[in-house]
Formats: C-alpha cells, sequence, structure tokens
C-alpha cells in the first residue's frame, strides 16, 4: 500500500531535546486495531507515573480506497493518529511539532487546564507546544486539531484515540480500537468514501479473527466530518454498550449503537457460533461506501 510522508519544506524539527521519538508505526487499519501507544514511561518525584509522547504534524498522502491517494495531514504519519493509552491520574506529556504547512494544535477531549485545551496556543509551520496534563477521568476519549476552519483540519485526518484505564483495570479481553471516519476526496465537502481506521473496505478484504466464548472490546469513536452521525451493526450478536467509556456497570444491551461527531463508546461481546459476521454502519449509504468488515470467528 503506498503511503508517502513529506514533511514542509524549510521545517527544521525545533522540539525540546528530552523530546522522545515517536513511537508510533502503525499505518494499516489491522495494525491501528491493536495498537496501543503507552509513550516513554518514567516516574516523576512524587512517584506519578509520567507518560512522553512526542507527535508530529505531517502531510502524509495516503491510500483510503483501493487506488485512491488522499493528501491527508496526519499525526505521526496516519489516520487516525496514535492511540494514547494511559491510567487515570498518571501525568500525560505531548511534544508536538508542526512539519505541515498550516498552523494545527492538539485539542484532547477530558478534564484540563485551559492552556492544555489545544484552541488559543494555535502552533505555527515548524514550532512546538508542549501539552501536559493528568489523565482525568478515566474513559474513552478522542483527540483532534482543533484550528480554523476545523472541520477541514479534522477531515484531513488529524484526530485520534485516547483511552484512560480506570484505576481497576477493566478484565482482560481481545481488545479493538475502531475509528469510523470518512474522506472528501474531490473536495466537495462530502464524503466519497467511508472506513474504520482508514481504509474503505479492508475489514471486507481483511476478516478479523475472533475465538467463539471469548471476550471482544471494542473502543469505538466517530470522526466523521460532514455527516452529523455514524453507526455501528454487529451481525449475528448483541453486545454491552458503555457510553463514553465512562463506566463499567449497567450497560444497556443492543446490537446498533449511533454516534454523533466526537462520540464515543466502549462495545463488549462474545460469539457464541463460530463463522463469518458483518459489521457495518447501518447507514446503508456508508456501507456501501466502504464502511463494512467481518469478523471470522473461529471455534
Ligand atoms: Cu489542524
Amino acid at each position: 500500500m503506498a503511503h508517502v510522508t513529506e514533511l514542509a519544506p524549510g521545517v527544521v524539527p525545533g522540539l525540546p531535546r528530552q523530546a522522545p521519538a515517536p513511537g508510533w508505526a502503525a499505518r494499516a487499519p489491522a495494525e491501528i486495531l491493536t495498537a496501543f501507544d503507552y509513550g516513554r514511561v518514567s516516574q516523576l518525584p512524587g512517584g506519578q507515573t509520567l507518560r512522553e509522547y512526542t507527535f508530529i504534524a505531517q502531510e502524509t498522502e495516503i491510500e483510503v480506497a483501493k487506488g485512491v491517494m488522499f493528501p491527508a495531514w496526519t499525526y505521526n504519519g496516519s489516520v487516525p493518529g496514535p492511540t494514547i493509552r494511559c491510567t487515570e491520574g498518571d501525568r500525560v506529556r505531548i511534544y508536538f511539532q508542526n512539519g505541515t504547512r498550516h498552523p494545527h494544535t492538539i485539542h484532547l477531549h477530558g478534564v484540563h487546564p485551559a492552556s492544555m485545551d489545544g484552541v488559543f496556543e494555535q502552533v505555527p509551520p515548524g514550532h512546538s507546544y508542549t501539552y501536559e496534563f493528568d489523565a482525568d477521568p478515566w474513559g474513552l476519549f478522542p483527540y483532534h486539531c482543533h484550528t480554523m476552519p476545523i472541520r477541514k483540519h479534522i477531515e484531513k485526518g488529524l484526530y485520534g484515540t485516547m483511552i484512560v484505564d480506570p484505576p481497576t483495570p477493566r478484565e482482560p479481553a481481545h481488545e479493538l480500537v475502531m475509528v469510523m471516519n470518512g474522506f472528501d476526496t474531490d473536495v466537495d465537502g462530502e464524503n466519497e468514501v467511508y472506513t474504520v481506521n482508514g481504509v474503505a473496505n479492508y475489514f471486507n478484504e481483511h476478516p478479523i479473527e475472533l475465538k467463539v466464548g471469548a471476550l471482544v472490546r471494542v473502543y469505538l469513536s466517530n470522526m466523521t466530518e460532514f455527516d452529523p452521525i455514524n453507526s455501528f451493526h454487529l451481525h449475528g450478536n448483541m453486545f454491552k454498550l458503555y457510553r463514553s467509556g465512562t463506566s463499567t456497570t449497567n450497560p444497556e444491551l443492543t446490537d446498533t449503537v449511533m454516534l454523533c461527531q466526537g462520540e464515543r463508546a466502549v462495545l463488549e461481546f462474545r460469539y457464541k457460533y463460530p463463522g463469518k459476521f458483518m459489521f457495518h454502519a447501518h447507514q446503508s449509504e456508508f456501507a456501501e461506501l466502504g464502511w463494512m468488515g467481518f469478523f471470522d470467528v473461529k471455534a
């Protein structure tokens, strides 16, 4: 799969010297599914866990459907960007370097000071900014660029997932990160392509292997621009739905969830029967334009 990253000409990396190398190599949707970026881990003097990340905004050409190239803006080379994984109470520090020709930021959802919100401190090309906050509260959060026009900066690919684990960990499971998105390939203000993790029909051609009876946990978020909602429908099964991932009790039992732009949910399920089961947007148009895939459940 073609995948070309270029830093804007004349942009000199200007990161603080203590910034770690970006530790994110996931590119294909299947890699993004199971890649978790725990950062460079150390201990602060008081005993608090410090997780340090380097995010570089890049101009990256990505293949969003067979033979369809898209001039994306990325964090560290992929759409969606790195999946930040930490635990409630951890100190998270993100060294952000803008290697593109446009100003950008990182706006993280969650509780943090205004100066860490990625709205007012616009980062010009070639400049850097350091975000630092305590992960609070636990749950599932999106992050994205918050530079005007915001829909352009999101649609171009500057977004990703942050999982803040609860202090008492969730039950072990086969965990999958799924980001629902779209791409406006002809610049008409509408999406021509819909995907999970960046490539249309990818999980149709590369089904996700599961095991009968094994607990599956999907961290699902909706970063689709232009269309107000997206959805996830599971075949041959029901899932427990924990909206925003901020609870582990009293789930709703359903087989379809609708998420507004920026909304997210944790889904848990086990397959009772082996075989191939479809999952897809329940908006038929989105499914037909690439947002569909299969679980291949083995006995
Ligand atoms: Cu931006």
